[in-house]
């Protein structure tokens, strides 16, 4: 559990490092899993529904960056999921009743691993409020060395920024006066800790040119009151994301600036797809 400080901070700051929260045995299991789903990788050869592909992806040099949605393939990632001491530091920040409402495993291998482009989950996702928050469980040392994740503190009290080029949404900060150089910090933590950021917190990853891989296992979880602005589109697969409560249908809605992620852009697949439409990365 947090203790006062740390829940002020977060909510200061708009994240938080926690070292220890995963056990080693489940850090064991989460990394071989990881290894598994690498090598299955090798059969595939464009992206689909689980996997996203680095460039040059070949079945001799597999280069997977992102497991989609790993809680439907494999137990382990979904007792991760769901694992009680992650949900009892979750509520603690965003309320008891609480679901999640998406996940993802993102992989920066040595030497190789994509960047992130600057972005605020909010304008991916847009809720009636913004009690949501991403844990990442770092299944590596992540180090600003192998390019951990970045973020802009406070900034999630700030506003949301403009996410679109040319009128389509392209899930990456386009404003032109945007610089994290001066602002940005590194959000570092040991293999087994987790990192928590506000939904809507500026945050981004450059790539990795260390010798150490990068796995960060990234979980969404919101207030059972925040409710999607894009609408749900099955109501009994909505309530399945129920983690701590029951369904209610009564939102909470409180003041937040919104900017809807629409249209979308042609490549929409993952943030790596449609962030590589940027004119102007500030990752290269
Ligand atoms: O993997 C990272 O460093 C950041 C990932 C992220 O922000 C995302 O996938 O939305």
């Amino acid at each position: 559990m947090l203790g006062q400080k740390e829940i002020e901070f977060y909510h200061q700051n708009g994240y938080l490092s926690i070292n220890n929260v995963i056990p080693d045995d489940i850090l064991t299991e989460l990394r071989q899993v990881t290894d598994e789903f690498v090598e299955k990788s090798r059969r595939v050869i464009e992206h689909n529904d689980v996997f996203d592909l680095e460039p040059g992806h070949t079945p001799d040099s597999p280069r997977v960056r992102r497991i989609k949605h790993p809680a439907d393939h494999h137990p382990v990632y979904d007792k991760v999921l769901r694992y009680d001491p992650i949900l009892n530091i979750v509520t603690q920040l965003i309320g008891l009743d609480i679901r999640h409402n998406g996940h993802k495993l993102n992989m920066k291998y040595p030497k190789f691993g994509s960047p992130v482009q600057w972005h605020q989950d909010w304008a991916f996702y847009p809720h009636t409020n913004d009690d949501l928050l991403a844990v990442g469980v770092a299944i590596d040392d992540m180090t600003t060395e192998n390019s951990c994740l970045m973020v802009i503190p406070r900034s999630h009290l700030g506003p949301t920024y403009n996410h679109h080029q040319n009128g389509e949404f392209i899930g990456s900060v386009t404003e032109t006066d945007f610089d994290p150089q001066a602002t940005s910090i590194p959000v570092e933590v040991k293999a087994g800790g987790i990192s928590i950021h506000h939904v809507r917190m500026l945050h981004g990853s450059a790539p990795n040119t260390s010798d150490q891989p990068r796995r960060l296992y990234l979980i969404q979880y919101c207030a059972l009151d925040a409710w999607p602005l894009l609408g749900i589109p099955n109501w009994d697969i909505f309530n399945d994301c129920i983690l701590r409560g029951t369904p209610n249908n009564e939102p909470r809605t409180t003041e937040a600036p919104v900017r809807i992620p629409l249209p979308q852009a042609e490549r929409a697949g993952s943030i790596y797809e449609v962030q590589s439409l940027m004119e102007k990365p500030l990752y290269q």
